[in-house]
């Protein structure tokens, strides 16, 4: 996926940049060298991922982002379409748990699948966050209630119109961080 743009937080999950470095024969033991990676992955992990559907929507995501950052709570950015790139966010969602990912905020507008997707594919909370963007009807009441709307068993969590600043706040409850 290309998603990234020129906005260097929007990396395409699964990119190079995201690999652990591959190590070499002056490196430290196997062992040695397993544990460093590990005691990293644990420092800078990412406990939130924040997705939305379209570039188009960071200027709202963003509040999340700026909320966690705030309270040093590490999270990471994606852009991904349930519709237009299906088989990413399926991806992302099915491996999201074993990243170490702990709470996933989804924001999307129009028919706002993003959250309802990701949450029948992974079993961590999902903050769904309905946007209004250029085409909406009724100020987002589109997306409030394909967000809201979801059947029995598969629960998502849904946040007022455009406030994923409260998405975030509640990431941080649910962490209890
Ligand atoms: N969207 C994208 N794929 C599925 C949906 N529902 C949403 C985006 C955005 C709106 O469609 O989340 O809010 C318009 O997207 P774009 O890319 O046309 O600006």
């Amino acid at each position: 996926m290309s998603t990234a743009g020129d906005d260097p937080r929007l990396v395409s999950f699964g990119s190079p940049a995201e690999q652990p470095a591959a190590s070499g024969a002056s490196e430290p033991t196997p062992l040695a060298s397993t544990e460093a990676e590990i005691e990293e992955l644990e420092v800078d992990a990412p406990v939130v991922a924040i997705l939305m559907g379209s570039k188009s929507d960071l200027p709202a995501m963003e509040r999340a982002e700026t909320e966690l950052s705030d309270r040093g709570i590490r999270s990471e950015t994606r852009v991904m379409s349930a519709h237009r790139e299906p088989d990413v966010v399926a991806d992302y969602a099915k491996n999201a748990k074993l990243r170490g990912i702990r709470v996933i905020i989804a924001g999307a507008g129009l028919s706002a699948a993003l959250p309802g997707v990701v949450a029948a594919h992974s079993e961590l909370p999902v903050i769904g966050v309905p946007l209004t963007s250029r085409t909406s009807v009724a100020g987002g009441l589109d997306a409030l209630l394909s967000i809201s709307q979801m059947p029995p068993g598969v629960p998502v969590a849904c946040v007022g119109v455009d406030n994923a600043r409260n998405a975030a706040v509640l990431a941080a409850r649910i962490l209890d961080a």
